[in-house]
This record gives C-alpha cells, structure tokens and sequence, in this order.
C-alpha cells in the first residue's frame, strides 16, 4: 500500500507518524549519548564457519544448524573442538573504542543454545565444555571496564536449539513444554548474566516466537528486578522493550521519535562465514552511521569472530576507518537528535543537530555546501577536525528561497568526509518548505 505523507506534515520531526515524544529517562540517556555500539555473535557456529561436511549454509552462519538439520548431540560435539587461542577480549574491546563504539554487545547465548560464559545453570556453555576452558563474558567484562566501555549481553529468549523444551523456527513445538525451558534455562541464566557480571547496559533479547505478553512481561520484569537501570531491547516482544529494534540491516527512511537502534552486518553475516563476500565499504557503512544519526537511531555493528577469536580483517579496517571520521567528528554524532527532514535530496551527505548545533556531514569531495530553504541564523561555521572558522554566506535567492553557503577550503577537502558544525540562534534548525 501507497503511504503518501500529509502535506501539512512533510517537514515535521515524525514524517506525520505521531508526536514527539522524548523521554530523557536516566536509565537510557547513557545509550542515547552512545549512538554506536558493537555486537559480537560468536559461539560454536564460528568453528564450521560457513560449512558442514561439505554443505555450505545459504543463510546467516550462525543458523547453520537450524539450517543444515544438524541433530543437537552432533552439533554440540563442536564443543570439544573449539579452543580460539588468539582470542583477545582487550583487543576486541580496544578495536571497539578505537572505532568509537560505545557499548558491546556479546551473544551471551544464541539460539543454538551454547552459553559463552561460565553457567551454572547449564554446562553447554564455553568455560566447562570445551578446551579453550575460559569465561568469555568475564573477560570483556574486565576488559570493558578498563576501556570505559558499557557491557551488554545477547540473549535468545525463545528460541533454543539444543534444549529439549526450546523453540526453533519452523520445526512444531510438539511434545515441548516451555514453561519448562523458561523455568529450568531461560530464567536462571539471565539471572546469572545480571548477578554474576556488574552492570549490565542492556540485555538484547531477540526472536519472541509466540511468547505471550505475560511470558514477556516476566522477563523484563525479571531483568528490572535485579538490575534497574539495564536496558531491555525491543525484540523482548508485546512492545514491551525500552527502546524500537528495526528489523536487522533496516534503515527507518524518515527522522522517528523515541529510542530506536538499527542491529547490522559488515558483511552478509552475523557469525563468521568464510565464503561470505559481501562486504560494505567503510565510505558506506560510515554513510549508514550518519544516516542512522540523523533520523534519531543508534547503529549496532557486528563482528562475527572465527574459530580462532579474531574478527575479520575486513571488518577490523572498516571499523578503523569508521573510528578516524569520528575521530574528527563525533561530535556531530554523540548524543544527537534527529533532524527533522530537510526538504530537498542532498547527494553528498546529511545533517544532524543538537540544541543549537546544526553539523553539516559532507561525505564526499565537494567544491561548496549549498544549502537551500534554511531559515536558520548561523553565528558560526567551524570544520570540527581542527576547529578553523569558515565563511558562510547565508542570503536569500534572486526565488526568495532562504539559503546558506560554505566554501569547502581546498586543504580540507577530503573524500573519506568532514563534518562542519554551525551554532545557530535558533533552538533547532528550521527547514522551509519548497515553494508551491
Ligand atoms: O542474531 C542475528 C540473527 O541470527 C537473528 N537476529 C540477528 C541480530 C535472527 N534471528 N532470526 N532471524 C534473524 C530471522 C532469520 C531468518 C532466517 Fe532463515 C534465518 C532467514 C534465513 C536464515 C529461517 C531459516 C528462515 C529461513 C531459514
């Protein structure tokens, strides 16, 4: 079905979709500071890495044994064999920092069921049942609190493959009783995670399947219960969470209200797959950030470790080169709030705003930024890498369009992007619409 906008609501906040409504709750303002953070799905699916016995899996490699109809008491002999001896969590957690992230988010438990830390609930977990004997979530833990990182915890809530009561998608429930993996499995490990571990930013739940409302309500209430201020993500179910996940690699085309955070790939998958190619380029993954930024979303980005612990080199590079723009202008990107929707396509990059801030995000290598129907008055222009004044002219067309323009200084003209902060005496930018 066609959704044409109102007219009289083009250039509001919310597209027409509703009031701005903004808590500034203490529990979440940490989170909507943050705006990136880095999901790692790591688990026994990095040991197959794409393939089992010679079948390689069409889909995200961490469903492989859903896909593959691995039998549970195959799968789980993976265990035996999965010793990632390079696995660093201070270098992981120092790749994330250096990236700009702001928060991790480990696959505590995915919906194979495997815990990747030390569970006395269930001894399918990465301390007790393999070789490499370690308790992967302690070791970000400390490894996040020397880097002033927040530690946050995946958690298939529903879905689990290798317990006999778990859901699995598409394969009939019969004979299951969850109640009783709730109450054996699900409940005791989010306990564990949230007493055994400190502060928790936020539990990421994922995949309800047909959980119902109440069963939801428990969950978050049981996270509440024990740690107030942990987060609880959308996928908890029923709306129920503390803030919107889009669906996976989904970008919200219109500025949205309220807390909402866009859970993505660098490539085509969440756990590592060695066949997988399809990398996004740094530039676009950046453009992404940017984007996600200026619509009011948080951008989650992954790093599916191999067998050994070590992200992929590609994705190592994209998030350096991710860390070096905000290294020059994370300041047009911490802590912002979206920005209503400017009127006319601009090709070479976005905007994104605070209390009288507006940050132009040129993203590409251009001669002039020409903004047209900005009815904004600018006190100053300064390019956030090196704080130098620049000169805009703002005057209204020989139309009596309002516009604003800035010459790009020749030396700081740079492809991989720049970010120019403007104060304005206005609260926020204000957007005229093209004429009639
Ligand atoms: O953890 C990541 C995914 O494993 C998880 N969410 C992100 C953050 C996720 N769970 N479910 N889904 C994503 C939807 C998955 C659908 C598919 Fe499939 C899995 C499409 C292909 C593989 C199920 C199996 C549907 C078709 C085959």
């Amino acid at each position: 079905m066609y959704c044409l906008i109102p007219k009289k609501s083009e250039y509001d906040l919310t597209g027409g979709c509703g009031a701005v409504d903004v808590l500034h709750s203490k529990t979440q303002s940490w989170w909507r500071e943050a705006k990136f953070g880095m999901f790692i799905h790591w688990g026994l699916y990095a040991l197959l890495a794409g393939e089992y016995r010679g079948l390689r899996t069409e889909n995200i490699a961490e469903w492989i044994m859903h896909d593959l109809r691995i039998p549970p008491r195959e799968y789980e002999r993976l265990a035996e064999r999965f010793n990632p001896a390079r696995f660093d969590a201070n270098r992981v957690v120092s790749l994330a920092r250096r990236a700009g992230m702001r928060y991790v988010v480990l696959t505590a438990k995915h919906h194979d069921g495997f815990a990747m830390y030390h569970s006395q609930v269930s001894g399918y977990n990465v301390a007790e049942a393999t070789p490499f004997g370690r308790d992967v979530a302690m070791e970000l833990r400390r490894a996040c609190d020397e880097q002033g990182l927040k530690l946050c915890f995946y958690y298939s809530q529903a879905q689990d493959w290798h317990d006999p009561d778990g859901i699995e998608e598409n394969v009939p429930a019969t004979g299951k009783n969850f109640r009783r993996y709730l109450d054996r499995k699900c409940v005791p490990q989010i306990s564990e995670l949230l007493t055994r571990y400190g502060d928790i930013g936020l539990i990421w739940f994922d995949t309800p399947m047909d959980m119902t409302r109440e069963q939801s309500q428990e969950l978050y209430d049981l996270v509440k219960s024990i740690q107030p201020d942990c987060m609880v993500s959308g996928r908890i179910g029923h709306g129920l969470g503390d803030y919107m996940s889009t669906g996976d690699n989904f970008i919200p085309l219109l500025p949205r209200p309220g807390d909402w955070e866009v859970p993505a790939t660098i490539n085509g998958t969440w756990g590592y797959n060695r066949f997988d190619a399809r990398w996004k380029s740094p530039e676009a993954l950046i453009r992404n950030l940017v984007k996600i930024v200026s619509r009011g979303g948080n951008y989650l980005l992954n790093i599916g470790p191999d067998a050994m612990g070590e992200a992929p080199e590609r994705s190592e590079r994209a998030l350096e080169a991710i860390g070096e723009y905000l290294r020059r202008g994370g300041e047009g990107i911490y802590g912002c709030d979206p920005t209503p929707v400017y009127p006319y396509d601009i090709p070479w990059g976005y905007l994104t705003c605070k209390p009288r801030r507006l940050y132009i995000h040129v993203l590409e290598d251009i001669e002039e930024v020409y903004l047209l129907n900005i009815a904004n008055e600018p006190v100053w222009a300064c390019l956030l890498a090196d704080g130098a004044e620049l000169d805009l002219v703002r005057r209204t067309t020989c139309e009596g369009d309002s516009s604003w323009r800035i010459r790009m200084p020749r030396s700081e003209r740079r492809p991989a992007g720049q970010v120019i902060r403007v104060e304005i005496r206005e609260e926020r930018p204000i957007f005229e619409p093209i004429r009639d």
